[in-house]
């Protein structure tokens, strides 16, 4: 309880792998407060910005409320019905390798759980997976070709105890925020050194001692130098290294590798070398610039082999660390959810495993192949031999590779069914039955975070309409395709404890996995669970692996991997000359379905962009703000260029995020090529090729409105702003009339009109009225438009007249874009307060402004911006 009377309920953040505990407090009318859990093990009590603003993202204006088929409500009872026939029939008339569920790391265990069961166990085929595919596969296979499961060694607490932090491609401080601050604090207390490797400069090299921005894909070259360096300097740890095979091999392979490839300078190949060799306490951060490369896997157990020849794993402070993007990434792995794993790590392939898991649900088969990974899975489907396919939990239309190509072969399929908690994304607009999924604030379960810590989200609101959760509306199904008792699901109680028993069956075989002893935990325990790291078993609760020396590999010893650099599967041209780099930004998650309904996560970063250096743009005639054309040989894409050296020459970056929802221009997996990884089919979504063109467009669009906007010009890009939404648009064709034009935008055809047209220049400027009030403002010109929008978009709804100047009065200064999400701080209000009151600390703006005081996500930037303040002086 706390000050306002109302109970506080204790969950997990919906969001990244970090598995912050948040403390949520229901207004009861449908709203969330949100805070830190001070008790939870991963966050004590902090959280970044986008758990910060969880509480704006529970409303209903965007929630699926009712089952659709063929885009009528439909009572569940025939939704269910269908769903089951449908598939019935195909496996009845094709087998079931006609039929596929692509799943999620979102999804909470014991949904997993059972679309797992009913996959693999009843169906009999193992055409699931998920889009962890994209995301920790070649992490997972990297730790079973070392460690004989996959295994994530190390805790968080080793981040505390550390003297040495490398990130390798891994941009901490925006994707796993509350990690990289634990980072932050042992540096402050400990001196903690920290490495950056990224082909980027990134908002992670704010703090860091040393930044390697090699080559895209090279990291194996690196890691190879590094394990030839540490043998040369006596690093290598004998003792260790006689509980693994395979040194001698994998040390020779990585001496005829040569470093140069990395385009890193000696000098610094020489220093890392030098710190990594000299600190015992060494913890490598590994994410996406690692997996999401065809050499991915080779990637890992570069840095696998680094870390078992010295023995730094498995101790306080040190060891490999693959930190989860999605809340249930490990969860999901847990769980089985891949196509070539099995229920509690055991492997689909051994016949043992098998037989046991059969027995134990007693099910009818189990397929004795691994099923069709991601990839291979979207073009089984667009070839047809995926006749049935069940999408949950994740908008493949925009985060697969070669995305025009799956949303082509997903609208293709016969039988398509969506569950998701909206109607309104990519991927659901696709589907022939849409089923409505409660949200995370309305369901019990547990999720896996990233140091295999088991934590309960607890419903905290009312389900609205007539949503269910996942594991209910599977199980649901499962009953109805004739499975009846291996389905009785009743709760997620129970479920749970299903899968911990067994869990204790793979421990048998000597599995890492193991919580059997949570399996005859009784309901009221389940509500009360505690968050606890695995393995939970009456003689062993959380800790480290690997620290003794035994792994899980038959003759209990690990594994070197003798690998060689590899480049990315594209190779530049002259006709595709740049590399594109994608990744994340700090305030948005994924397809945006949640994020962008946050005025204030919506702020910091409004607009898809393409980063470019000076020179590149320079050459081809780009200035800042304008649109380009990124095009590779599958799609292209309209951005806008921010033009920094923050990118090497020859390599563009884009953002993830944007969606046929929010800026359908904008997809970037339309550009990205399927190429995947030989051993974890994980894609190669950080280095297609591609060519980057000025847009030659006829005009520039600027809106703000009250009320939703409709925009449909070649580019377009819509956000959310507290008083109602802006948008950026563009046109390759010239416009006639701008009033009418205005009128259909805005869906106001009665308003009143004012307008400033100067048609021979390509001018117009248009406000709508009502009342006196303004309804929203157009700002059309031949070349970017020049108006300030962080103020024109605080004016919708407000009696205003002055709105067509595109200024803020002389006595309101305009703050600019937003830094701090959580104050809605804008950039100018920092500068001024630089400037006026000499601040020269992020703790100095903190308390003149409150900027970077509350979830933190922005004192990186807060340090960049003084940074590039001291280098300006410094040149001046
Ligand atoms: N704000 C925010 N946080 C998130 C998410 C989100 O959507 N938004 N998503 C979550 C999820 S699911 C995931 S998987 C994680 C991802 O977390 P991260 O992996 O940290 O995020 P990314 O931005 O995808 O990529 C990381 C970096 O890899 C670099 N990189 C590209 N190519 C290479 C290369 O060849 N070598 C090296 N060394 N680096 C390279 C990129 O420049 C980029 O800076 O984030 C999680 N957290
Ligand atoms: N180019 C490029 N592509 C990438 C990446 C990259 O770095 N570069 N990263 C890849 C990675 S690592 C990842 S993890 C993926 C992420 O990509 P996706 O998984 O496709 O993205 P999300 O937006 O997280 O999709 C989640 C969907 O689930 C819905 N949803 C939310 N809550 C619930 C619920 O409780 N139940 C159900 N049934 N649905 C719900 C949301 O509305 C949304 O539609 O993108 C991948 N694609
Ligand atoms: S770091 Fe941020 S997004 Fe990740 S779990 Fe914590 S609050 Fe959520
Ligand atoms: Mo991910």
């Amino acid at each position: 309880m706390d000050g306002s009377g109302l109970p506080e309920i204790r969950s997990t953040c919906p969001y990244c792998g970090v598995g912050c505990g948040v403390l949520l407090r229901p207004d009861g009318e449908g709203g969330l407060a949100v805070r830190g859990d001070p008790e939870h093990p991963a966050n004590q009590g902090r959280l970044c910005s986008k758990g910060s603003a969880l509480g704006d993202t529970v409303g209903l204006g965007h929630r699926l409320l009712a089952p659709q088929v063929n885009g009528k409500a439909t009572p569940w009872d025939d939704a269910l019905q269908l769903v089951a026939d449908r598939f019935s029939e195909s496996i009845a008339k094709h087998g079931p390798d006609s039929v596929a569920f692509y799943v999620s790391g979102q999804l909470l265990t014991e949904d997993y759980y059972v679309a797992n069961k009913l996959m693999k166990g009843f169906i009999g085929s193992a055409n699931i997976d998920t889009n962890s595919r994209l995301c920790m596969a070649s992490s997972v296979a990297g730790h079973k070709r070392a460690f004989g499961t996959d295994t994530v060694p190390g805790t968080y607490e080793d981040l505390d105890e550390a003297d040495l932090v490398v990130l390798v491609g891994s941009n901490l401080a925006w994707c796993h925020p509350v990690l990289h601050q634990r980072v932050l604090a042992a540096r402050k207390r400990r001196g903690t050194k920290i490495v950056v490797i990224d082909p980027r400069r990134t908002a992670s090299c704010n703090d860091a001692d040393l930044h390697l921005a090699l080559q895209p894909g090279s990291d194996v070259a690196l890691f190879n130098h590094l394990l030839a360096a540490l043998h040369e300097s006596g690093a290598v740890d004998p003792e260790f290294v006689a509980h693994t095979n395979g040194f001698d091999t994998a040390l020779d392979a990585a001496r005829n590798d040569t470093v140069s490839v990395t385009g890193i300078s000696e000098d610094l190949i020489e220093e890392f070398c030098r710190l990594w060799i000299g600190t015992e306490k060494v913890v490598t951060i590994y994410s996406q610039g690692v997996n999401q490369s065809t050499s991915g896997s080779d990637k890992v157990n570069a840095i696998l082999n680094c870390h078992l020849a010295t023995g730094r794993i498995g101790a306080p402070g040190c060891g490999p660390f693959s930190v989860t993007g999605q809340p249930n990434a490990m969860g999901g792995r847990e769980v089985g959810g891949l196509a070539n794993m099995l229920a509690c790590h055991l492997d689909l392939e051994n016949p043992d495993h098998r037989a046991a898991v059969r027995q134990f649900w007693e099910a009818p088969a189990l397929p004795d192949a691994p099923g069709l990974k991601a990839v291979d899975m979207f073009e089984a489907v667009g070839d047809g031999r995926i006749k049935a396919l069940w999408i949950i939990h994740t908008n493949p239309a925009v985060s697969m590779p070669d995305a025009d190509a799956v949303r082509k072969a997903i609208s293709a399929c016969p039988f398509t069914v969506v569950s998701d908690i909206t109607g309104a994304t990519d991927t659901a607009r696709l589907a022939d039955v849409l089923l409505p999924a409660t949200a995370w604030a309305e369901k019990d379960g547990t999720v896996t975070n990233s140091d295999r810590t088991i934590s309960r989200q607890r419903k905290a609101i009312d389900a609205p309409g007539q949503a269910r959760p996942d594991w209910d509306i599977l199980a649901e199904v499962g009953r109805r395709m004739g499975f009846a008792a291996a389905f009785d699901f009743t709760s997620p109680a129970e479920i749970f404890r299903e899968y911990a028993a067994l869990s204790g069956v793979a421990a048998q075989f000597g599995r890492d996995f193991d919580v059997s002893g949570l399996s005859t935990m009784s309901d009221v325990a389940y509500d009360d669970l505690e968050p606890q790291r695995w393995p939970i078993t009456a003689s062993r609760q959380g800790g480290r692996f690997f620290g003794d020396g035994r792994f899980f590999h038959s003759d209990g010893k690990a594994r070197f991997v003798p690998i060689r650099f590899k480049p990315p599967a594209a190779r530049t041209e002259p006709r595709y000359p740049f590399r594109l780099n994608t990744g994340r930004l700090r305030d948005q998650w994924h397809t945006m379905t949640r994020t962008a309904l946050s005025p204030r996560l919506s702020a910091h970063l409004p607009e898809p962009f393409l980063d470019i250096h000076p020179s590149d743009a320079n050459r081809l005639d780009v200035d800042a703000a304008d649109l380009v054309r990124v095009t590779s040989p599958l799609g292209s894409a309209i951005l806008r260029a921010r033009i920094t050296d923050s990118v090497q020459p020859g390599q563009v970056f884009a953002p993830i995020h944007w969606t046929g929802e929010t800026a359908p221009s904008a997809r970037i997996d339309a550009v990205i090529a399927a190429a995947t990884d030989p051993v974890s089919g994980q894609p190669e979504s950080k280095a297609s090729v591609v060519s980057v063109a000025r847009l030659d467009a006829a005009w520039y669009g600027f809106a703000v409105s009250r009320d939703a906007l409709l925009p449909n010009s070649d580019y377009w890009a819509l956000s959310r702003t507290a008083q109602g939404y802006r948008a950026e648009m563009a046109g390759l064709a010239r416009v006639s009339d701008w009033e009418a034009e205005a009128k259909r935008l805005f869906s106001n055809p009665t308003a009143k009109v004012s307008s400033v047209i100067d048609e021979s220049r390509g001018v117009a400027r248009i406000a709508l009225h009502q009342d006196g009030v303004l309804l929203g403002a157009l700002f059309v010109s031949p070349t970017p438009v020049a108006v300030m929008r962080d103020y024109l978009q605080t004016l919708p709804g407000q009696k205003t007249k002055d709105a067509l100047s595109g200024r803020a009065p002389a006595d309101l200064p305009d703050s600019g874009p937003v830094l701090c999400a959580c104050f809605g701080i804008g950039i100018n209000t920092i500068l001024n307060a630089i400037e006026t009151q000499g601040l020269l600390s992020v703790d100095a703006i903190g308390d003149a402004l409150g900027a970077g005081t509350n979830c933190g996500s922005c004192r990186p930037e807060l340090g960049d911006l003084l940074q590039s303040l001291k280098t300006r002086e410094a040149a001046e």
